[in-house]
């Protein structure tokens, strides 16, 4: 049995973290049976991030880790239709959601003003009164410092949105006319894919970038084709 450990479910999508959902959306896109347990503190995983999941005995942390993991030692088949430049595709679809739009998402939730106004009483509103004023303020900090030392919190407001737009850009011109960055089926680049997409385009958070996602036609239609096949 497979336990996949992940923050609660929040904002009206199945996880606010685009990596807990980039984990649980790959698990329905290959059928596999599993169960979910909700953490509210990333630091009860083994790398102090969620999502991880426990396979038999064993713990696996970091999603990309669990997709090959998973993939490896199941058999699993989701892109078995893929040749060897379709594989170089995904994976690059996969880096791309992973590390560059997921930090800038990241950004526009905790560290813009519009979306931490949204986001604090969200995960911190419930804590009792000393707590509630530190804790966001520790976790912001620490957040702060992560983007700046991954580089892209040097850059300004203006700066970022602009790499969000080429980024959205390259993802709608990616999938074309195709239901699935994977072609006519899906595969693990979708899982990421939609993991990011959804949190920005599905989600009741609103962000700058959310609102640019949103003109993207195709993206929000694929948000919405992927909800209501997998997740309905
Ligand atoms: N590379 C990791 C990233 C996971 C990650 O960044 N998770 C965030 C939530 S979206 C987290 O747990 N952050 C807590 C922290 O950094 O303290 C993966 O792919 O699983």
């Amino acid at each position: 049995m497979i336990t996949l450990f992940q923050f609660p479910r929040a904002f009206d999508v199945p996880n606010p973290s685009p990596f807990c959902l980039k984990v649980e959306t790959f698990l329905r896109l290959t059928g596999l049976e599993y169960q979910v347990k909700a953490v509210a503190n990333p630091g009860k995983g083994p790398k102090g991030k969620l999502p991880f999941i426990k396979l038999d005995a064993e713990v696996i942390a970091d999603s990309a880790i669990i997709l090959r993991s998973l993939s490896e030692r199941l058999g699993l088949t989701l892109d078995s239709h893929l040749d060897a430049a379709g594989r170089g595709r995904s994976l690059a679809i996969t880096r791309l959601c992973d590390e560059h739009l997921a930090p800038l998402m990241v950004y526009f939730r905790w560290l813009d003003d519009e979306g931490w106004a949204q986001v604090k009483p969200a995960f911190f509103g419930r804590l009792p009164a000393p707590l509630r004023l530190l804790v966001p303020r520790l976790v912001q900090g620490k957040i702060r410092k992560s983007l700046q030392a991954q580089g892209l919190g040097r850059h300004n407001r203006d700066e970022l949105l602009t790499f969000a737009r080429e980024d959205l850009q390259a993802l709608s011109d990616l999938l074309g006319a195709a239901p699935y960055f994977g072609g006519v089926q899906p595969c693990s680049a979708d899982a990421a894919a939609y993991g990011v997409l959804a949190n920005l385009i599905l989600c009741t958070v609103q962000t700058p970038l959310g609102r640019l996602a949103r003109e993207f036609p195709s993206l929000v239609a694929y948000c919405e084709r992927l909800r209501d096949k997998f997740w309905a």
